[in-house]
């Protein structure tokens, strides 16, 4: 009775136009994704195609908004993690540095000269270890769908060529909030400091440290040289994936068609951001040389060095991430 009355007044009440509206915005759904880098980048651009696909496939029944810059977590970067596992964030494609402090087990990536080449990288993600590193994710209720990438990561700085350690002793480097980055810089006798990617380019522009590491489309895009950044040496030390992934009990409200639709877009924006990161390396690079920066590139025998140098950061955290991931990892890797 209430309801008939209720509903006999708003159809007199309100036009047809808004009754349809209001049908249409009780089923649209949208999702809050973030990211920590905007679409001036391959990372930020990887979410903004998800988005887009999500868009078209479900005729505006699921929206996916992105919301670059690390803003959903102040600008925190290694808390998004935590935020999109609590609630208060939807989704994200975010980098397994910034996810590591809260899943140890993606350090392995960030195991230094641990992974040589984007063969290595797809035998590991596309493997088992691929599937232990999702398991783990999920262990902690975070659904991941797909991977993309960041990229090989290089290190630059302002006072000279890097061929060796010793040309990092006691060099200022900025590293990204996870506790294996400091250990690694520390072997190699640098002094890290641990700050977000919103800090560091101030620190960076007033001469607060000498040098940073990150891939080449980074220091491309945001035009790191400009900045002082006139020395970079290509040493691949650690690749840096990307993870599409939506919080737990978000994923449970979704119908199934729903949950297909977000994987494979997932999985086709992924691949489509990874394809065009590789594809771009050797033109950012030409443009990094063309703007007056020093580009090194080690001989196997000065890479050694680095390698024998952080040995112990691999001892060290190898049973952090889990022996048997590091195991499955290594055993991808020579069967590349
Ligand atoms: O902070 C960084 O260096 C960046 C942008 O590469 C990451 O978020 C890992």
């Amino acid at each position: 009775m209430m309801l008939t009355r209720h509903m006999s007044y708003m159809t007199k009440g309100l036009t047809g136009a808004v009754l349809i509206t209001l049908a249409f915005s009780a089923q649209a759904r949208e999702l809050s994704v973030s990211t920590v880098l905007s679409d001036a980048f391959p990372w930020g651009q990887a979410a903004e195609k998800w988005a887009e696909l999500v868009e078209e496939r479900s005729g505006g029944e699921l929206t996916l908004r992105v919301y670059p810059n690390s803003q959903l977590v102040s600008g925190d970067q290694t808390r998004e993690f935590s935020a999109m596992r609590s609630g208060l964030i939807d989704a994200a494609v975010g980098s397994t540095i910034n996810w590591s402090p809260q899943v140890p087990e993606l350090n392995l990536f960030s195991l230094p000269f641990f992974i040589p080449d984007e063969t290595a990288v797809d035998a590991i993600t596309g493997g088992e270890a691929g599937a232990m590193v999702f398991e783990a994710i999920e262990s902690r209720g975070v659904i991941p769908l797909a991977w993309g990438e960041n990229g090989f990561r290089q290190v630059s700085n302002s006072r000279g060529a890097i061929t060796e350690p010793d040309d990092l002793d006691g060099l200022k480097i900025r590293v990204v909030g996870s506790p294996l980055f400091q250990d690694t810089f520390n072997a190699l006798g640098a002094d890290p400091t641990q700050m977000s990617w919103t800090d560091a380019q101030p620190a960076l522009t007033t001469g607060a440290v000498d040098g940073q590491e990150n891939p080449l489309s980074v220091f491309d895009v945001a035009r790191i040289d400009q900045v002082g950044q006139q020395h970079l040496t290509l040493w691949n030390y650690m690749n840096d994936p990307l993870i599409f992934a939506v919080n737990q009990q978000v994923w449970q409200t979704l119908s199934e068609e729903q949950q297909t639709l977000l994987r494979e877009t997932a999985l086709e924006a992924g691949e489509w951001e990874t394809a065009m990161t590789r594809e771009q390396e050797s033109e950012r690079l030409a443009a990094i040389q063309e703007r007056g920066v020093t580009v090194t590139e080690l001989t196997d025998e000065q890479y050694q060095t680095f390698v024998d140098a952080t040995q112990s950061v691999y001892e060290k955290w190898a049973p952090r991430i889990g022996e048997s991931l590091v195991e499955a990892a290594q055993i991808a890797i020579d069967g590349r």
